[in-house]
């Protein structure tokens, strides 16, 4: 059987490697109590509320048996997706490079289906079950137990070779396959990525408050928080700049396949007066096949407003006035309302006048009021 297991393994890293995989190793299935200890406090601190994360998932998340009952051992992959970021002309948004090609979830389900399949078949039996984000499982603490990496004080994991940009993905299986050893790395006393962090979600000490990360706040559905809007600068989706500073993954290089270069530079570096007016057709067409496609378009319209009211240019005011008056969602045509309060210009606050007079909804008479502050 040890034979067996040794080349289903050897099997596996092949597959993998030759359906776009950087690295993979294996890890036993261990629950794993660090892990989970780690999650309670982030949770019982409120890192991570937006996401509703409570004491149970973080029981789930460390526990493989709950993805696959009878668990062994976990096969970790990292895929590289890092591709040049395509220039950015004036009042264009800035969106993550996760986020600019076809959606990981659906790619990484399909190296990781092919691979399981091979595994399975191998065995003469299922005995696999496949993950990558939308599970609960630990994904950047078991890949660290399996070698392919550290968690960085950005709180990513960070491949020697690789660099951070790496997506993760498991395979959990009922195999006892010959687990690796872990990387004995840390940040030392390297501070870049909590210096470059502009919201101060990094506290330092490997952990985030995710509640301030660009990540979160430009997928929230909800308002992004008055005070937080400022520090988004010009990101439209997710953010790199922890990681873009981060010295191994600098050194990594832009290890992505041609496979992660960005559909076009309308989806990686939006025009925001444009993507303001992006309606349905238009999102499924460009963004629903993109990892920013989850929230829908009235959060990308959203985030456009916030960007322009970051940019500062009043040749966007009539295009945020336009939104303030006929945006059909409150909390887009509340995020005009704020960029136009930034832009501060006659224009602007005749736009947010007239519109005080006929705005029916509260949440943006308050945002109209406090623009014109
Ligand atoms: C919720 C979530 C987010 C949230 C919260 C992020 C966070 N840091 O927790 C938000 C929306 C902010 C986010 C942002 C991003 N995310 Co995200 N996210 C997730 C998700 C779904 C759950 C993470 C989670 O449970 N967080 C709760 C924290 C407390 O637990 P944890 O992150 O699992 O890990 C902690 C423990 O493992 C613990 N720990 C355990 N053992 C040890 C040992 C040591 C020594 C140390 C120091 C720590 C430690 O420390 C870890 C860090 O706090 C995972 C997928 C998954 N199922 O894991 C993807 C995932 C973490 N995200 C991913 C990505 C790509 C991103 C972004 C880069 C996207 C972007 N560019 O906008 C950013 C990065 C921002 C950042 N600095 O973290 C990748 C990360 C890949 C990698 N190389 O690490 C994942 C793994 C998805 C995937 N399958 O590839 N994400
Ligand atoms: S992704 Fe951006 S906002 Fe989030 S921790 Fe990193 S630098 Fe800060
Ligand atoms: S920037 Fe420095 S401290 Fe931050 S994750 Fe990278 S190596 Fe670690």
């Amino acid at each position: 059987m040890i034979a067996q297991t040794d080349s289903i393994k050897a099997l596996a890293v092949e597959r993998a490697r030759a359906l776009g995989a950087g690295d993979v190793r294996v890890v036993d299935a261990r629950e794993d109590d660090q892990s989970r200890d780690r999650m309670r406090e982030s949770f019982e601190r409120g890192d991570l509320r937006t996401w509703g994360y409570d004491d149970a998932y973080a029981r789930a998340a460390a526990d493989p048996q709950r993805i696959l009952a009878g668990a062994r051992s976990i096969i970790c992959i990292a895929v590289p997706y890092a591709t040049q970021e395509p220039a950015r002309p004036p009042l264009h948004g800035r969106v993550s490079n996760y986020a600019w090609s076809r959606d990981y979830h659906t790619r990484m389900r399909e190296l990781l289906s092919r691979v399981a399949a091979d595994v399975d078949r191998a065995a003469g039996a299922a005995v696999t079950a496949i993950a990558c984000d939308t599970k609960p499982i630990a994904e950047r603490a078991f890949a660290a137990r399996a070698g392919l990496g550290w968690i960085g004080k950005h709180t990513n994991l960070i491949s020697p070779a690789l660099g951070s940009f790496v997506f993760l993905g498991e395979i959990v299986t009922t195999l006892a396959l010959e687990p690796d050893a872990p990387v004995r790395k840390s940040c030392g006393s390297c501070a870049r990525c909590i210096d470059g962090c502009p919201t101060g979600a990094l506290r330092g000490d490997y952990t985030i408050d995710a509640t301030r990360c660009i990540a979160d706040l430009t997928q929230r559905t909800d308002p992004i928080p008055r005070e937080m809007r400022a520090l988004i600068g010009d990101w439209t989706w997710g953010c790199d700049i922890c990681q873009l500073v981060c010295p191994p993954t600098q050194n990594a290089g832009e290890q992505g396949s041609q496979a992660f270069v960005p559909y076009d530079a309308a989806t990686a570096a939006p025009a925001l007066t444009e993507l303001l007016q992006l309606r349905s057709g238009e999102f499924k067409r460009r963004y629903a096949r993109t990892a920013m496609g989850w929230r829908g378009a009235a959060v990308l319209r959203r985030n456009a407003a916030i960007g322009l009211g970051n940019a500062l240019d009043r040749s966007a005011i009539p295009a945020l006035s336009a939104s303030l008056e006929s945006d059909p969602h409150p909390m887009v045509r509340g995020a005009a309302a704020w960029a136009l309060g930034r832009m501060a210009s006659p224009q602007a606050i005749d736009a947010l006048r007239a519109r005080r007079t006929i705005e029916t909804d509260p949440t943006v008479q308050e945002e109209i009021s406090a623009a014109l502050l």
